[in-house]
């Protein structure tokens, strides 16, 4: 039986990689032993995740331990976390993460060949009410042995050599390409292992949903009014569009990844970057969508071949199924 071999010879995140590393000839294991630190990373932050509510209910949150200490709150302990897992792997030279103003340097006899970009934990809005909330990160590879600067990351996402997300949702799942398609991974709590479950996702080619904060739509330019009036009114006879939008970009991205349609954080007249953050945010997802047969667009141009020059840089951003983001495309290049 299928489904009884799938029971029983279980397909680890590690196992995966492994597989797909060994198809490199020059592979040595060290990509395998970062990604086993991310997901250390991802499963510390769930079980905290799930934690919260009862935190709160037994009188943990915001107030001193036995130690005296602050009970750190959740996206601080979370980027503590990742940042110490991504040192101790000792197969990292420099790390950007939200939570942190400037770039971690890793000291010379803990360095590596990768640097990491990511996000924590984001959906900062959903902590407290325990709705979905996500990790965002994306690699790329040392290429020189001199001293590291923030350029080794301040590079175009195509050439990340991989990205993904964990969301911490009803389940938790953790997403990933190496270049190779769209991966995910649900994590078995009972084993504590993320088992492979959803094999080469691939977005529809075209989709019924749009998400987008609609709050801001006064401040929005005529491309972005107009391609989301389209979803609400469609004058070729087609039906409207469904909108969901919750708030977290890794739920909302993970949500149009598997049902397709498209994810929208525009510019607008008070934030003309948009909101989102290109290293962490936007690179890693547009990255998974391209490799899932989506693509991604910045209102100019291809996401991914942005070249961000801080590391905390914003873009406008718009992601999904192919056809969807063709007509966005065509919108901002008929304003020109
Ligand atoms: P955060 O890093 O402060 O959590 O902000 C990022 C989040 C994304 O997850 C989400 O897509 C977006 O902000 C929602 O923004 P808004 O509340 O403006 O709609
Ligand atoms: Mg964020």
């Amino acid at each position: 039986h299928a489904a009884d071999a799938h029971r029983t010879d279980l397909m680890t995140i590690t196992r995966f990689v492994l597989n797909e590393q060994s198809k490199y000839p020059e592979s040595r294991g060290d990509f395998t032993i970062l990604l086993s630190h991310i997901v250390l990373g991802c499963k510390f932050v769930c079980s905290a995740v799930n934690k919260a509510g009862l935190a709160k209910l037994i009188g943990l949150a915001g107030e001193t331990n036995i130690q005296g200490e602050e009970q750190k709150k959740l996206d601080v302990l979370s980027n503590d976390v990742f940042v110490k897992a991504l040192v101790s792997s000792g197969r990292t030279s420099v790390l950007v993460s939200e939570e942190d103003e400037e770039a971690t340097f890793v000291e010379p006899s803990k360095r590596g060949k990768y640097c990491v970009v990511f996000d924590p934990l984001d959906g900062s809005s959903n902590i407290d009410c325990g709705v979905s909330i996500g990790t965002i990160f994306g690699i790329y590879t040392l290429t020189h042995t001199d001293e590291p600067t923030t350029e080794d990351v301040l590079k175009p996402g195509n050439e990340m050599v991989a990205a993904g997300y964990c969301m911490y949702g009803s389940s938790c799942m953790l997403v990933l390409s190496t270049g190779t398609g769209v991966h995910g991974f649900t994590l078995d709590p009972s084993l504590g292992e993320f088992i492979l479950t959803h094999p080469d996702i691939k977005i529809p080619t075209k989709g019924n949903i749009y998400s987008v904060n609609e709050g801001n739509a006064q401040n929005w330019d005529g491309p972005t009014t107009k391609y989301v009036e389209k979803c609400k009114f469609p004058k070729d006879g087609s039906p409207a569009k469904s909108l969901r939008y919750v708030g977290s970009m890794v739920a909302d991205v993970h949500r149009t990844l598997l049902y397709g349609g498209i994810f929208l954080y525009p510019a607008d007249k008070k934030s003309p970057n948009g909101k989102l953050r290109v290293l962490y945010e936007v690179f890693p997802m547009s990255f998974l969508m391209e490799q899932a047969g989506g693509q991604a667009f910045t209102g100019k141009k291809r996401a991914l071949d942005l070249v961000p020059e801080k590391i905390h840089e914003r873009s406008p951003i718009f992601l999904g199924s192919y056809d969807d983001v063709e007509e966005i495309k065509a919108l901002y290049a008929s304003e020109e």
